[in-house]
Protein backbone atom coordinates (compact mmCIF):
# COMPACT_ATOMS: atom_id res chain seq x y z
CA UNK A 1 0.00 0.00 0.00
CA UNK A 2 2.70 2.28 0.85
CA UNK A 3 4.53 1.65 -2.24
CA UNK A 4 2.16 2.23 -4.59
CA UNK A 5 0.78 5.39 -2.65
CA UNK A 6 4.62 6.49 -2.89
CA UNK A 7 5.15 6.47 -6.69
CA UNK A 8 1.43 7.60 -7.76
CA UNK A 9 2.31 10.45 -6.02
CA UNK A 10 5.21 11.23 -8.26
CA UNK A 11 3.67 10.70 -11.26
CA UNK A 12 0.99 13.41 -9.55
CA UNK A 13 3.82 15.64 -8.99
CA UNK A 14 5.36 15.11 -12.02
CA UNK A 15 2.43 15.48 -14.25
CA UNK A 16 1.69 18.75 -12.49
CA UNK A 17 5.20 19.96 -13.30
CA UNK A 18 5.28 19.37 -16.97
CA UNK A 19 1.62 20.55 -17.67
CA UNK A 20 2.41 24.08 -15.62
CA UNK A 21 5.89 24.56 -18.17
CA UNK A 22 3.61 23.73 -21.08
CA UNK A 23 0.98 25.95 -19.95
CA UNK A 24 3.06 29.19 -19.45
CA UNK A 25 5.51 28.52 -22.36
CA UNK A 26 2.84 28.38 -24.81
CA UNK A 27 0.42 31.27 -22.92
CA UNK A 28 3.81 33.50 -22.95
CA UNK A 29 4.62 33.06 -26.51
CA UNK A 30 1.13 32.96 -28.00
CA UNK A 31 -0.68 36.16 -26.71
CA UNK A 32 1.85 38.86 -26.41
CA UNK A 33 3.43 38.81 -30.02
CA UNK A 34 0.07 39.17 -31.93
CA UNK A 35 -0.60 42.39 -30.36
CA UNK A 36 2.94 43.74 -30.45
CA UNK A 37 3.13 42.81 -34.46
CA UNK A 38 -0.39 44.85 -34.86
CA UNK A 39 0.75 47.53 -32.66
CA UNK A 40 4.24 48.38 -34.85
CA UNK A 41 3.01 48.14 -37.89
CA UNK A 42 0.70 51.24 -38.08
CA UNK A 43 3.33 53.29 -36.30
CA UNK A 44 6.04 52.49 -39.21
CA UNK A 45 4.25 52.97 -42.09
CA UNK A 46 2.61 56.59 -40.44
CA UNK A 47 6.78 57.72 -39.95
CA UNK A 48 7.15 56.74 -43.49
CA UNK A 49 5.06 58.27 -45.12
CA UNK A 50 4.39 61.65 -43.65
CA UNK A 51 8.28 63.22 -44.06
CA UNK A 52 8.75 62.90 -47.60
CA UNK A 53 6.54 65.53 -49.12
CA UNK A 54 7.60 67.98 -46.20
CA UNK A 55 11.32 68.02 -47.40
CA UNK A 56 10.55 68.05 -51.05
CA UNK A 57 8.54 71.14 -50.42
CA UNK A 58 11.48 73.05 -48.43
CA UNK A 59 14.18 72.34 -51.31
CA UNK A 60 12.82 74.51 -53.73
CA UNK A 61 12.56 77.57 -51.66
CA UNK A 62 16.07 77.37 -50.10
CA UNK A 63 17.89 78.68 -53.12
CA UNK A 64 18.30 82.51 -52.22
CA UNK A 65 18.88 85.15 -54.61
CA UNK A 66 22.58 86.48 -53.79
CA UNK A 67 21.99 90.16 -54.96
CA UNK A 68 18.48 91.54 -54.47
CA UNK A 69 19.26 94.60 -56.47
CA UNK A 70 22.25 95.66 -59.06
CA UNK A 71 22.93 99.60 -60.31
CA UNK A 72 25.66 99.64 -62.78
CA UNK A 73 26.73 103.89 -63.46
CA UNK A 74 23.56 104.69 -61.57
CA UNK A 75 24.93 105.78 -58.33
CA UNK A 76 21.49 107.81 -57.59
CA UNK A 77 19.53 104.79 -58.24
CA UNK A 78 21.67 103.20 -55.39
CA UNK A 79 21.39 105.77 -53.05
CA UNK A 80 17.36 105.68 -53.30
CA UNK A 81 17.57 102.13 -52.40
CA UNK A 82 19.60 102.26 -49.36
CA UNK A 83 17.92 102.00 -45.71
CA UNK A 84 19.65 104.53 -44.02
CA UNK A 85 23.26 106.73 -44.70
CA UNK A 86 26.39 104.79 -46.25
CA UNK A 87 29.53 104.88 -44.66
CA UNK A 88 32.12 105.69 -47.20
CA UNK A 89 35.77 104.86 -46.99
CA UNK A 90 37.71 107.98 -49.27
CA UNK A 91 41.16 105.79 -48.74
CA UNK A 92 42.12 109.37 -47.44
CA UNK A 93 43.22 109.14 -44.25
CA UNK A 94 46.48 107.03 -45.68
CA UNK A 95 49.39 109.79 -46.38
CA UNK A 96 49.44 111.15 -49.65
CA UNK A 97 52.06 109.00 -51.98
CA UNK A 98 51.94 107.91 -55.46
CA UNK A 99 51.77 104.75 -53.89
CA UNK A 100 51.40 103.35 -50.48
CA UNK A 101 51.15 99.65 -49.21
CA UNK A 102 48.71 98.73 -47.26
CA UNK A 103 47.55 95.64 -45.04
CA UNK A 104 44.10 96.19 -44.83
CA UNK A 105 43.40 97.23 -41.45
CA UNK A 106 44.02 100.93 -41.75
CA UNK A 107 40.24 101.80 -42.16
CA UNK A 108 38.92 99.76 -39.42
CA UNK A 109 38.07 102.76 -37.10
CA UNK A 110 35.09 103.60 -39.52
CA UNK A 111 31.42 102.11 -38.29
CA UNK A 112 31.66 98.64 -39.47
CA UNK A 113 34.79 98.12 -39.20
CA UNK A 114 36.16 96.93 -42.94
CA UNK A 115 38.90 95.13 -43.33
CA UNK A 116 40.42 94.47 -46.40
CA UNK A 117 42.34 91.14 -47.38
CA UNK A 118 44.31 90.62 -50.20
CA UNK A 119 43.07 87.09 -52.03
CA UNK A 120 44.70 87.63 -54.92
CA UNK A 121 47.47 89.59 -56.58
CA UNK A 122 50.88 90.85 -54.99
CA UNK A 123 49.81 93.71 -52.95
CA UNK A 124 46.97 96.50 -51.81
CA UNK A 125 48.01 100.02 -51.86
CA UNK A 126 46.87 103.31 -51.83
CA UNK A 127 47.69 106.78 -53.47
CA UNK A 128 47.30 107.81 -57.00
CA UNK A 129 49.12 105.82 -59.43
CA UNK A 130 49.61 108.43 -61.79
CA UNK A 131 52.57 108.30 -64.35
CA UNK A 132 53.79 109.05 -67.65
CA UNK A 133 51.36 106.59 -69.98
CA UNK A 134 48.16 106.29 -67.43
CA UNK A 135 46.71 109.23 -65.57
CA UNK A 136 43.84 108.28 -62.69
CA UNK A 137 41.84 111.25 -61.76
CA UNK A 138 40.73 109.91 -57.58
CA UNK A 139 37.00 110.21 -57.03
CA UNK A 140 37.66 111.95 -53.57
CA UNK A 141 40.45 113.83 -52.38
CA UNK A 142 43.78 112.70 -53.63
CA UNK A 143 43.74 108.82 -53.26
CA UNK A 144 42.57 105.84 -54.54
CA UNK A 145 42.56 102.21 -54.02
CA UNK A 146 44.45 99.88 -56.33
CA UNK A 147 46.14 96.44 -56.15
CA UNK A 148 49.97 95.47 -57.71
CA UNK A 149 50.05 92.17 -59.84
CA UNK A 150 53.26 90.83 -61.72
CA UNK A 151 52.64 90.96 -64.69
CA UNK A 152 49.09 90.58 -65.36
CA UNK A 153 46.17 88.81 -63.07
CA UNK A 154 42.96 89.43 -61.50
CA UNK A 155 43.21 91.28 -58.23
CA UNK A 156 40.65 90.02 -56.09
CA UNK A 157 39.88 91.51 -52.40
CA UNK A 158 38.20 90.39 -49.34
CA UNK A 159 36.16 92.98 -47.27
CA UNK A 160 35.11 91.77 -43.95
CA UNK A 161 32.45 93.79 -41.74
CA UNK A 162 32.51 93.40 -37.84
CA UNK A 163 28.52 93.84 -38.29
CA UNK A 164 26.67 92.50 -41.28
CA UNK A 165 25.79 95.07 -44.32
CA UNK A 166 22.78 95.27 -46.98
CA UNK A 167 24.49 97.32 -49.28
CA UNK A 168 28.11 97.90 -51.40
CA UNK A 169 28.99 99.96 -54.05
CA UNK A 170 32.30 101.56 -55.25
CA UNK A 171 33.60 103.70 -57.78
CA UNK A 172 36.37 102.36 -60.22
CA UNK A 173 38.60 104.23 -62.45
CA UNK A 174 39.68 103.07 -66.04
CA UNK A 175 37.86 100.01 -66.47
CA UNK A 176 38.53 99.02 -70.19
CA UNK A 177 39.01 95.88 -72.00
CA UNK A 178 39.13 94.09 -68.62
CA UNK A 179 35.54 95.27 -67.35
CA UNK A 180 33.82 91.51 -67.12
CA UNK A 181 36.10 90.77 -64.76
CA UNK A 182 35.55 94.37 -62.44
CA UNK A 183 33.16 93.91 -59.87
CA UNK A 184 31.49 92.17 -56.53
CA UNK A 185 30.99 88.73 -55.40
CA UNK A 186 29.42 87.43 -52.40
CA UNK A 187 31.11 84.13 -52.57
CA UNK A 188 34.53 83.27 -52.22
CA UNK A 189 36.89 81.81 -54.96
CA UNK A 190 34.62 82.77 -57.71
CA UNK A 191 35.99 83.07 -60.92
CA UNK A 192 34.65 85.96 -62.09
CA UNK A 193 32.46 87.96 -60.44
CA UNK A 194 28.90 87.40 -60.14
CA UNK A 195 28.20 90.81 -60.87
CA UNK A 196 30.11 92.96 -63.03
CA UNK A 197 30.45 96.12 -65.75
CA UNK A 198 29.00 94.95 -68.71
CA UNK A 199 30.66 97.26 -70.99
CA UNK A 200 34.30 99.05 -71.39
CA UNK A 201 34.06 102.01 -69.48
CA UNK A 202 36.81 104.02 -71.24
CA UNK A 203 40.54 105.57 -69.99
CA UNK A 204 40.06 107.02 -66.93
CA UNK A 205 36.70 106.90 -66.67
CA UNK A 206 34.75 107.30 -63.23
CA UNK A 207 32.04 104.46 -63.05
CA UNK A 208 30.22 103.53 -60.18
CA UNK A 209 29.21 99.75 -59.42
CA UNK A 210 26.25 99.17 -56.52
CA UNK A 211 23.73 96.67 -55.43
CA UNK A 212 21.51 95.67 -52.15
CA UNK A 213 20.72 92.58 -50.88
CA UNK A 214 17.80 91.56 -48.85
CA UNK A 215 20.01 89.17 -46.77
CA UNK A 216 22.43 91.23 -45.24
CA UNK A 217 25.64 89.61 -45.63
CA UNK A 218 29.78 90.56 -43.56
CA UNK A 219 31.99 89.32 -46.57
CA UNK A 220 32.06 90.87 -50.27
CA UNK A 221 34.78 90.18 -52.60
CA UNK A 222 36.34 92.80 -55.57
CA UNK A 223 37.68 91.86 -58.40
CA UNK A 224 39.35 94.15 -60.46
CA UNK A 225 42.11 93.56 -63.18
CA UNK A 226 45.71 94.20 -62.72
CA UNK A 227 48.97 94.47 -64.49
CA UNK A 228 50.45 95.86 -67.39
CA UNK A 229 48.84 94.32 -70.40
CA UNK A 230 45.67 95.56 -69.35
CA UNK A 231 46.39 98.53 -67.18
CA UNK A 232 44.20 97.65 -64.26
CA UNK A 233 41.83 99.39 -62.82
CA UNK A 234 41.67 101.50 -59.38
CA UNK A 235 38.93 101.68 -56.85
CA UNK A 236 37.64 104.66 -54.67
CA UNK A 237 34.72 105.63 -52.53
CA UNK A 238 34.04 102.27 -51.27
CA UNK A 239 30.73 102.31 -49.28
CA UNK A 240 28.08 100.44 -47.61
CA UNK A 241 25.43 100.35 -45.44
CA UNK A 242 25.26 98.68 -41.69
CA UNK A 243 22.41 96.65 -41.87
CA UNK A 244 21.31 97.87 -38.14
CA UNK A 245 22.12 101.01 -36.41
CA UNK A 246 25.08 100.24 -33.80
CA UNK A 247 23.10 99.99 -30.18
CA1 LIG B 1 39.77 109.15 -52.55
CA1 LIG C 1 43.86 102.75 -69.13
CA1 LIG D 1 42.34 99.96 -67.15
Amino acid sequence: MSQVSLSSLKYLTIAVSTALLVGCGSGSSSDPDPIEAEAEVPEEDDLVVVPPPIEVEEIVPVIPDPISASFENNFQGWLDALTSEAVTVDFESIPSLSSVRVNGDEFSALDGEPRLTQTEGTGMFVGNPSDGNQIISPVSGINTFFMGCDPNCEGVVRVDFSSPVNSFGAYFVDVEADFGSTGFSLFENAIVPEFAFSEAQGQNAQSHLGFTRSIPFSTVFIHFSTGSTNDGAAMDDMSYVLSQSAP
